[in-house]
């Protein structure tokens, strides 16, 4: 085993830890090591490679300010265009020689004896040990798959896969295919397996909002001013941006303001499925924008094929040839797919980072709740910034300006600690406290917590901890500088070791 010193380690190399390398290496911070399981950059976009796979904010907006990119094809990018841009972004700012690939990190150690963190990789089945002052948690809310705990699916004799480890291999041709899950990755997998599936059943619990995609491919003239002109790019970034802001949020606020879109989702159902009583089985019952509003034009269409099946019936378990449900019907599969989520709120991850006391995050969490401070540090756990942590999550414009915003607030923290020579930086009991309780204030009126549903969004103790409740640009400015009063702060001539 070999231990190497790092100033930083960053787990993660999606877009949140290869932003969190480019700004630190552009502050001239460079004594830091990305550490990812994967083969490359990307992390959710390079791991969710299921047909139809992409995403539903604007290309021009899901990209970083600092690099725009005049190549995109469509208005709505899939995940193999974004995949790519990421990793030129990486190559671009050189910072893929910093990367360790492959590599999994299996533990994460607060050692307060030397105030760093004791990091625990295996690549190649080779163990390693990184030592470092400050831990990056680049970790992807949306990394840990869900696989669903029903009775004899271990009993399953065909091929299974999740949405999110795609097995590219599996010839859907021709054959009986069930999908479980109606969420964001399920509606685009549906439409795209429908097409090759002899027979394709789709099993819903609940029937999610879906308002229609307004994706298009960029005209040669939008091109042409997207790489000549790049104010105009920009200018289409900041419309979006500034629609998503005040129209698309503001409605998370006020349920009259959502009955337009609640309209514009029932009139995609109706234009969508010609059979009544399916139409009546995809209209969901809990108010639009509870658990997030989808985007698609060919979900309800492929639900209509005469190749597929909506069921509705609770599944109450799997056998060696297919799924039984409530009613006592078999229905006999080749293959399944689960598309059903990740493990947001209880990631495993969580019981690998031990903090203060030998406290891992999932302790502390079981205990409080999925609480942070500005989504970034956890008291407990000192020199330990998360990117993308509690309550930043979004439900209508882009995670990447939330990312970006945090890394204002982690170029900042480096600096400040550098510069006042601080050894241990922990975030203080009572400004967590008084932080959550002004989120939770902020969540009381919102439809995530009074639109009837159960989602993600919720943590183990049923409260919205995942999601901010602002606007973003409020998100940028309580990000904008690190502010120590919130921090005990310790420096090494006043340690004891
Ligand atoms: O996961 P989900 P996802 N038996 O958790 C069902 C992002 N994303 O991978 O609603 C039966 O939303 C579950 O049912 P219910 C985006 O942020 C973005 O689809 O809990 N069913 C639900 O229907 C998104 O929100 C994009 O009743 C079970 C589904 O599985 C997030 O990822 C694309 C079940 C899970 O839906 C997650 O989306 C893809 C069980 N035991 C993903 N367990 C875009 O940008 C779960 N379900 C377009």
């Amino acid at each position: 085993m070999t231990m190497h010193d790092v100033e930083i380690a960053i787990v993660g190399a999606g877009f949140s830890g290869l932003g969190a390398a480019i700004k630190l290496a552009q502050r001239g911070i460079d004594d830091y090591v990305i550490l990812d399981r994967g083969g490359d950059f990307g992390g959710t976009w390079r791991d969710n490679t299921y047909p139809g796979a992409a995403c539903d904010v604007a290309s021009n907006l899901y990209s970083y300010s600092f690099a725009p990119n005049p190549e995109w094809s469509r208005s709505y990018s899939h995940q193999p265009e974004i995949h790519r841009y990421i990793n030129a972004v990486a190559d671009e700012h050189g910072v893929r020689a910093k990367a360790r690939f492959g590599t999994e990190v299996t533990q994460a150690r607060w050692d307060e004896d030397t105030a760093h963190w004791i990091v625990s990789t295996v690549t190649d089945g080779a163990e390693n040990t990184y030592r470092a002052r400050h831990l990056i948690g680049a970790l992807g809310p949306l990394c840990e798959p869900n696989l669903p705990d029903i009775e004899g699916i271990d009993s399953f004799g065909g091929t299974i896969m999740h949405s999110a480890r795609w097995d590219d291999s599996v010839d859907f041709g021709g054959k009986r295919v069930a999908v479980i899950g109606t969420g964001a990755s399920a509606i685009q997998i549906v439409p795209e397996l429908a097409k090759v599936a002899g027979h394709l059943d789709v099993y819903q619990r609940t029937a999610p909002w879906i308002v229609p995609r307004t994706e298009r491919p960029y005209t040669p003239v939008e091109h042409w001013a997207f790489t000549h002109l790049p104010a105009v790019q920009t200018a289409s970034r900041a419309g979006i941006y500034t629609f998503n802001e005040f129209i698309a949020f503001g409605m998370t606020y006020s349920p009259a303001a959502l009955k337009p879109v609640e309209m514009l989702a029932r009139g995609n159902i109706f234009r969508g499925i010609r059979d009544r009583q399916l139409r009546k089985a995809v209209t969901p019952d809990f108010q639009i924008g509870c658990k997030r509003i989808l985007r698609s034009n060919t979900w309800y269409p492929a639900l209509d094929r005469a190749n597929v099946d909506l069921v509705t019936d609770p599944i109450t378990r799997v056998t060696e040839t297919g799924i039984v449900t409530a009613d006592g019907t078999t229905h006999d599969i080749d293959i399944l797919v689960v598309a059903t989520g990740f493990h947001v709120t209880d990631s495993p991850v969580f019981s690998h980072i031990v903090g203060v006391g030998g406290r891992s995050l999932a302790n502390v969490w079981d205990e409080i709740g999925m609480q942070g401070y500005k989504g970034s540090f956890v008291h407990g756990f000192p020199n330990m910034m998360l990117m993308i942590g509690p309550s930043t999550g979004l439900g209508h414009t882009s995670m990447v300006y939330m990312i970006e915003s945090q890394l204002n607030y982690l170029v900042d923290y480096i600096a400040t600690t550098r510069a006042r020579g601080a050894t241990r930086v922990e975030v203080t009991e009572a400004a967590q406290r008084r932080y959550n309780a002004r989120i939770a204030h902020k969540l009381r009126n919102s439809v995530w917590v009074n639109g009837g549903c159960a989602s993600w969004y919720k943590d183990v103790h049923g409260n919205i901890t995942t999601l901010w409740p602002g606007f973003t640009f409020d998100f940028r400015r309580e990000t904008r500088k690190f502010d120590v009063a919130a921090y005990d702060i310790s420096h090494a001539a006043s340690r004891v070791t």
